[in-house]
């Protein structure tokens, strides 16, 4: 019960007051079934501008609203100004997502301000971080959902002390409500919208190895050697912005790294590493400090007028690493044209992954920390035009992204591109993966990183992870070597530190958290082919990768604010210890969960797993990086359900390009199912028209009493398992 106070009474007087104004004129029109678009009013309709969050920047209704359709807004002006609504909430409803948030899984009475900030060393209380979210997820008692997404790019804060309330400056925007028997069904839903994460390259998909920042060369070739050595299993050494010369993006440093090509050919050939190196939106302007052979990027942008502008018509300059820089302004097309076009060349030094850091942009040594809100962005006609930076801020790192992957795309058409960005908006899983930008090495930053990535997730964002034993300070070993343990099960799994920090790589604490993080890394690349058929799930379904554990049964309220357990799939629960003293007991879904032994079974930092039952997972033997060697034996962890049934996915294709698209992928459905004492396991169907390889599968069949029984044969043929 909601006790109703005077104020409370007044503030709900004064909005049904409001709202009765606008009431009649609403406009409810269809986007999809189910799927409403709300107006505040018909002149707020004719004046909406295109959008940047959805796929199709002018989505066409498509038809009236369903009668009855259960979720309305209540638009207002609050006595700031801003552009409102409610939506009101039954009790028992679970509100999540709202992107990138510290914290709580559940956001119920917390607010939320959308306005991408570099939120160094952030906080429970930091009001804002990197991303712009506008969208909140609701899980009603009966295990129902909806989702609501406001339409604006403007600064916005989500308020979910009570109902459901968004006040966003600028002028007036539509409002999206889906509405869908379970919250995964939304969340489909808001990927068919928003856009589908693009097939990642496999090795993306391994580990990363990250610092600020390997230099010189011989530096990132040691940290190769190491992980070859020491047998820990890697797929990625990352640049940061010690590569640059004098902070200058796209240009490296002659002494550092005298040969860019010859070190990520190296890496690639000789050690099978993949490299990713940092581009920063921040163009140094001051072309006197390097005389003697100028600056193109910087002159170009001065040539063709492609930096944002002052509310004077000035090229814009702030300051952030280099000192003075101009800013290109990704709101053109033909600037985004040009950024993308500078990729040619650098990507032809053997680059295979593009970092897009300090892109909200950040500015320095100013209080709001980027630029003035009155800036100037050209805009497009078809998107609206131009317009301040106030309108443009939060979608900044949005556009430089897009413009970053088209111009890899163009520079190696062949290869599925990998950009990653700290800024972000609604939609922007179309262009980038993303991470959870400067954590800090503290047990509060290791424990959140749980619900960070599940809120991500239903955000509509599946490519997301923490920085691994945290950015900012040193941490110690337990806690590194905690963080470690279930860090390389997040999407997107990478260490990174500060720098001026000791070293974080596995083996930099000793030898019995290199063992662990042996274990940990050896679980990623045993799970490998699990994760890469969720990633391929994720693609194509929206569903994210790492999924909430209210997912296993919507309806069970004691799952709602479960934030020490997550789902892999629907198949593979994680449990990981989150605190220092491993001292909670979380909520376990009902049903069959049956305990899966993988690597590191008897070590606390390496949390317990449990299969559901009904499901089948592939997996693999343990490799060294994702191209090692092809995946033979295949292994199919299997847990029936009551009906001694289960079934599971397998998604191969090359690991890269797009062959996949013209159908060079084998997409294999396998089935267990229990004839009185024998199970049999075979494949169900399969899709695609690359060749079954030639390889031995193996079963492990998970049994009621953490026992298995293992069987082996050949894949493609049924297998008969006896039961004793
Ligand atoms: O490029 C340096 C860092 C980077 O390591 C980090 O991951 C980014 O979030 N970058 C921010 C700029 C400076 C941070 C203090």
């Amino acid at each position: 019960m909601r006790t109703i106070t005077a104020a409370h009474l007044f503030a709900s007087l004064t909005l049904a007051a409001a709202s009765s104004q606008v009431a009649a004129q609403m406009i409810a029109e269809a986007v999809g079934d189910n799927t409403v678009r709300f107006h505040a009013s018909a002149e707020a309709r004719d004046n909406a501008l295109p959008s940047y969050a959805l796929v199709d920047p002018n989505l066409p209704a498509t038809g009236a609203a369903p009668e009855g359709f259960a979720v309305g807004p209540s638009f207002f002006v609050d006595d700031e100004g801003r552009n409102s609504f409610t939506i009101e909430i039954e009790p028992g409803t679970s509100l999540y997502g709202t992107g990138e948030v510290p914290g709580p899984l559940q956001r119920n009475g917390r607010s939320t301000v959308l306005w991408n900030s570099d939120s160094y060393a952030y906080k429970d209380d930091t009001p804002s971080l990197y991303k712009s979210h506008p969208w909140v997820l609701a899980v009603r008692p009966d295990g129902t959902a909806f989702g609501v997404m406001a339409d604006s790019t403007w600064r916005i804060t989500i308020d979910l002390t009570d109902d459901i309330t968004f006040h966003a400056e600028g002028p007036e925007y539509p409002v999206i409500v889906i509405d869908r028997d379970s919250p995964q069904d939304v969340v489909m839903t808001l990927a068919e919208l928003t856009g589908y994460m693009p097939m990642p390259p496999k090795w993306a998909i391994g580990y990363h190895q990250c610092r600020y920042s390997y230099y010189p060369d011989a530096r990132v070739r040691e940290i190769a050697d190491e992980f070859r050595a020491r047998d820990l299993p890697a797929d990625v050494i990352w640049m940061d912005i010690h590569y640059q010369d004098e902070y200058r993006t796209f240009r490296f440093d002659s002494e550092r790294f005298p040969d860019p090509k010859g070190l990520n050919d190296w890496l690639r050939e000789e050690r099978n590493f993949h490299n990713v190196w940092m581009i920063n939106p921040g163009v140094a302007a001051e072309t006197d400090r390097f005389p003697e052979e100028g600056y193109s990027v910087y002159e170009e942008i001065i040539e063709n007028g492609f930096g944002v502008k002052t509310a004077e018509g000035e090229t814009y300059r702030g300051e952030v690493w280099p000192g003075w820089c101009v800013f290109p302004d990704y709101t053109r097309a033909d600037v985004r044209e040009w950024w993308a076009g500078l990729y040619m060349d650098y990507i032809a030094n053997g680059i295979t992954g593009v970092w897009n850091d300090m892109n909200e942009p950040a500015i320095f040594n100013v209080p709001s920390k980027t630029m003035p809100e009155d800036n100037y962005h050209g805009g497009e006609p078809e998107m609206g035009g131009g317009g301040p930076h106030a309108r443009f801020h939060n979608v900044f790192g949005h556009l430089m992204v897009k413009a970053s992957r088209e111009g890899i795309q163009a520079a190696n058409p062949d290869k599925r591109p990998f950009v990653l960005s700290r800024a972000m908006h609604l939609g922007t899983q179309r262009y980038a993966a993303g991470w959870s930008g400067d954590n800090s090495a503290d047990w509060w930053d290791l424990e959140v990183s749980v619900p960070m990535v599940l809120n991500m997730g239903l955000s509509g964002f599946p490519f997301y992870g923490p920085d691994i034993g945290g950015f900012n300070g040193n941490g110690d070993a337990e806690q590194f070597e905690r963080w470690f343990g279930y860090g390389t099960l997040l999407p997107f799994a990478r260490g990174h530190t500060a720098v001026g920090n000791i070293d974080k790589e596995p083996w930099s604490f000793g030898e019995e958290v290199e063992n662990t993080a042996r274990e940990a890394l050896n679980n990623r690349y045993v799970l490998l082919p699990y994760y890469y058929t969720l990633f391929y799930e994720a693609h194509t379904t929206g569903l994210p990768i790492m999924r909430p554990v209210f997912f296993a049964d919507p309806a069970d309220q004691a799952l709602r604010t479960e934030d020490d357990l997550f789902l892999i799939g629907d198949g593979l629960l994680v449990h990981p210890q989150l605190t220092l003293n491993a001292d909670r007991v979380p909520a376990m879904p009902e049903g069959i969960w049956r305990p899966l032994t993988l690597h590191g079974a008897d070590n606390p930092d390496i949390p317990d797993f449990y299969v559901k039952g009904g499901s089948i997972l592939p997996t693999g033997p343990v490799i060294q990086h994702v191209d090692e060697k092809p995946l033979n034996p295949l292994t199919l962890i299997v847990a029936l359900d009551e009906t001694g049934r289960a079934t599971g996915t397998l998604y191969e294709d090359s690991g890269d390009g797009y062959e996949y698209r013209e159908g060079d992928f084998l997409l294999t459905t396998y089935e267990a199912v229990r004839d009185g004492g024998a199970v049999e396991v075979r494949v169900a169907s399969e899709q695609g028209d690359r060749p079954r390889p030639e390889r031995a599968v193996q079963v492990r069949l998970l049994l009621n009493d953490g026992q298995e029984v293992t069987a082996q044969g050949r894949d493609g043929e049924p297998l008969t398992i006896e039961l004793r």
